[in-house]
């Protein structure tokens, strides 16, 4: 049986929309994208001293298991790593894998719920377009009810290019 996968996608660096955007359409290799989030420019959490991001999440429904769907990722942060990583930097793009159905794993290559997601406005506003109702399995609360609890002060504004499902 499929499950839905959302995934976290973010960019700081080059053409930060364009590779959100070709990374969602990539995800096509995982599955069917059932749905990307608008695009959020977002205040780097963490180094502050690094580029504003660009950041969105997109649902996939996916017969892959989850090692599997963490391949995809790397491979589409490989592919789209290549074209601007000249120096060292901030990444072009990451790819997190928020959730899986309503699966945990914990293995040494992955942890599912992602394990900073409920703490992260740059997640979690943009999860909730896709998925307001979707339970985290470990935390037992819905995503929108995770946004209400949200202490995180990091700015994060929607674009007004609405998502669209590649
Ligand atoms: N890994 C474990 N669990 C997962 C998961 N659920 N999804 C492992 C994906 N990968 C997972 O990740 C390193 C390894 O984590 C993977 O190979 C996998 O085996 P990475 O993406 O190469 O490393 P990273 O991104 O440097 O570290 P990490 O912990 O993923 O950093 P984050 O949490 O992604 O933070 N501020 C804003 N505004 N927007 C951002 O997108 N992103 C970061 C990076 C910091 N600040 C940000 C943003
Ligand atoms: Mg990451």
């Amino acid at each position: 049986m499929p499950v839905i996968a959302y995934i976290g996608l973010g960019s700081n660096v080059g053409d930060r929309e364009g590779n959100v955007r070709r990374a969602a359409a990539f995800l096509a290799g995982a599955g069917r994208v059932a749905g990307l989030s608008s695009l959020y420019a977002t205040e780097p959490v963490g180094n502050r001293e690094q580029p504003g991001f660009i950041n969105a999440v997109a649902a996939v429904e996916t017969s892959l298991d989850p090692g599997e769907l963490l391949a995809v990722c790397r491979s589409i942060e490989r592919e789209l790593g290549r074209e601007r990583t000249v120096r060292w930097g901030p990444r072009t793009i990451d790819l997190d894998i928020l959730l899986y159905g309503d699966r945990t794993v914990s293995t040494d290559e992955l942890t599912i719920p992602h394990p900073l997601m409920a703490g992260r406005r740059f997640v979690l506003e943009p999860l909730a377009e896709l998925a307001p109702g979707a339970v985290h399995p470990v935390l037992r609360r819905t995503v929108v009810e995770l946004l209400r609890e949200l202490q995180d002060p990091h700015a994060v504004v929607r674009l007004g290019t609405a998502g669209t499902t590649p």
